[in-house]
């Protein structure tokens, strides 16, 4: 018996709105331009949209730095215009979900502000506040230096810690230091957090993406790194920290539980294991969460700032076992890139000769995985990485750090390789503008754009692509379609076959007829064709040939000849 929930269903868009489409010519998207975009989302095909956070933000890290959880934040529009998209995308039967970030708030939110300015405050405790260790500082004639209070590492590079002169004391961030980590272990930081969550519930959102949701339970004492091959020192200490399980079931049962919501858990060094103490039956009631493992086969010896090779092999094994791993217990998240990857065609496909054909074949593995499948802006018509000549056309905290890192510890040889790895891993390869024209600014905007436009622009574009029966967005809009019309693509039993095989791909999906009354669209046949053995995947004959690739191996629905009842993939 099918466990049917409408998420499990549905195809997410997610929206990075600095780089989406700017209305007022300041060179930033915005909310009302997202607004104007909306018939293109229906036109795609879309279920859901992910929006990139759009609160109040200094953007130290692109809005990832909250300094308001309740308002808009100017650049990107008001709260009327929030409205009016959130009207918008249900009256076209689309839903939104907003992004949460909780592990930390900006500096310049007032919580911090009061809890740096007077440590008696009640704010003090929202955060997590320790002395430092006194060290002699080497070279200064016995001098008493101090050391932050361990030993733990920020995700963009150097300590987790920074010292604040007023107090004497040092306070935590886990990413950026204009991104204090909270206090989770307060009582009364949870309830400020599930009040927030309410406010935007109550104005009808369908759910959220939790951001860093896996890091908010630091161990008690925070002890110091023990694993040297942790993602960033000390990771092993607070990734699945000791309260986290307490803490998402009580936001499930205070709020979640009161909404017909999904939630995806951006969750950092994930298990298959672990997921399932999160999301399932035996989870904390979170829909499903974002796993990283596949995002890391082309690290290198030095980890994600450093270049690796991966190979298709690898990369089916990783999925394959995510595949099997939530088969019967939880829910995957089928993405191959977002915000803070390069771009899927260059890092997983061809982003040359090929570029067309690898970014359509990518299309094929995320509409025809089990999960809910997420598509990142852009990536419907095949953008690409930038090809960045120099550390200026950069704006991201997390490349500059990194690179700094990187350059500190003699990692290049010279500029070069340095732009090479940039061009490979930087997250601004995927925030360059959408590409909507081949205009100036491909049609983003009137004014200068924050990033610069990637330069292919003039070739791939919307504009281009859209009616070409031949392009990107065209395959993607089919595959969407196929996806929604077929039980099997997204439910059915997922098998690889040939495992070991160096470069082919080869999995089926397998579903059993529900046999619920009613249900007959949902069943085998349908309006397809039946079984002739190659290009049936497409009731639309003009479609068709491009679906099926030149293998001519796909091969939806039918009762396989044998009389049974079922949807069949290969
Ligand atoms: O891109 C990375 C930087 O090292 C990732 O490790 C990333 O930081 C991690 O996936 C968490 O990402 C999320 O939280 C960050 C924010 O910068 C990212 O944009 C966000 O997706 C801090 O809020």
């Amino acid at each position: 018996r099918i466990d049917r929930e409408w998420w499990k269903e549905a195809v997410v868009y997610q929206i990075y709105p600095r780089s989406f489409n700017d209305s007022d010519g300041d060179g930033i998207g915005d909310i009302p331009g997202i607004v104007e975009k909306l018939d293109y989302l229906d036109y795609l095909g879309v279920d859901v949209v992910w929006l990139n956070p759009v609160y109040e933000s200094p953007e130290a890290d692109n809005g990832y730095d909250v300094s308001d959880y309740r308002a808009v934040m100017d650049k990107f529009g008001t709260m009327a215009d929030w409205e009016e998209l959130l009207a918008g995308l249900h009256d076209r039967d689309m839903k939104l979900i907003m992004d949460l970030v909780v592990n930390h708030t900006s500096d310049e939110h007032e919580w911090f502000v009061n809890a740096r300015e007077d440590p008696d405050s009640e704010y003090r405790d929202y955060y997590v506040w320790r002395e430092g260790e006194a060290v002699e500082a080497a070279g200064t004639g016995g001098a008493v230096g101090q050391r932050p209070p361990n030993d733990w590492e920020s995700f963009f590079g150097g300590p987790a810690w920074t010292y604040d002169e007023g107090s004497g004391e040092w306070y935590l961030h886990l990413f950026h230091e204009k991104q204090p980590d909270l206090n989770w272990d307060n009582p009364e930081v949870r309830t400020e957090i599930f009040e927030m969550m309410e406010f935007w519930l109550e104005k009808g959102i369908d759910g959220f993406r939790m951001d860093v949701i896996n890091v908010l339970s630091k161990p008690e004492g925070l002890p110091e790194g023990e694993d040297d091959d942790a993602i960033v020192r000390g990771a092993e200490q607070f990734v699945n920290g000791p309260r986290i399980h307490e803490f998402l079931g009580e936001m499930y049962d205070r709020v979640l539980s009161n909404y017909d919501v999904m939630t995806v858990g951006e969750m950092v060094d994930l298990s298959v294991d672990e997921a399932k103490r999160f999301i399932g039956p035996h989870g904390d009631g979170m829909s499903m969460a974002f796993n990283f493992d596949h995002m890391r086969l082309d690290f290198g010896h030095h980890g994600r700032w450093d270049q690796g090779d991966w190979s298709v092999k690898e990369l089916k094994r990783t999925l394959s076992h995510w595949q099997h791993g939530l088969e019967e217990e939880g829910w995957n998240s089928v993405y191959m890139g977002n915000h803070d990857e390069p771009r899927m065609v260059s890092r997983f496909g061809h982003d040359g000769q090929f570029r067309r054909e690898s970014a359509k074949l990518l299309a094929t593995v995320l509409m025809t995985l089990q999960g809910t499948t997420y598509v990142y802006q852009g990536d419907e018509i095949g953008m690409t990485n930038y090809p960045f000549s120099s550390l200026d056309e950069v704006r991201d905290v997390d490349t500059i750090r990194n690179v700094e890192v990187a350059r500190q510890q003699g990692r290049f040889a010279d500029e070069e390789e340095m732009l090479e790895l940039v061009r490979h891993r930087s997250r601004d390869n995927a925030r360059t503008p959408m590409q909507w024209t081949a205009d100036d600014e491909a049609g983003f905007t009137d004014g200068t754009p924050w990033i610069p436009v990637n330069p292919n622009h003039t070739r791939i574009n919307v504009d281009a692509e859209r009616g070409d029966p031949e392009s990107v967005l065209e395959y993607y809009r089919r595959v969407i379609d196929l996806r929604h019309e077929h039980d099997v693509l997204v439910y059915g039993r997922y098998t690889l076959h040939l495992p070991d095989h160096d470069c082919l791909w080869v999995f089926e999906r397998e579903l059993e007829s529900s046999g619920e009354e009613g249900n007959d669209e949902r069943k085998a046949g349908g309006d397809l064709d039946v079984d002739t053995g190659g290009a049936d995947v497409d009731a639309d004959p003009a479609g068709s040939a491009d679906l099926d690739g030149e293998d001519g191996g796909t091969d939806v629905g039918g009762d396989d000849g044998q009389g049974g009842d079922a949807e069949r993939v290969l």
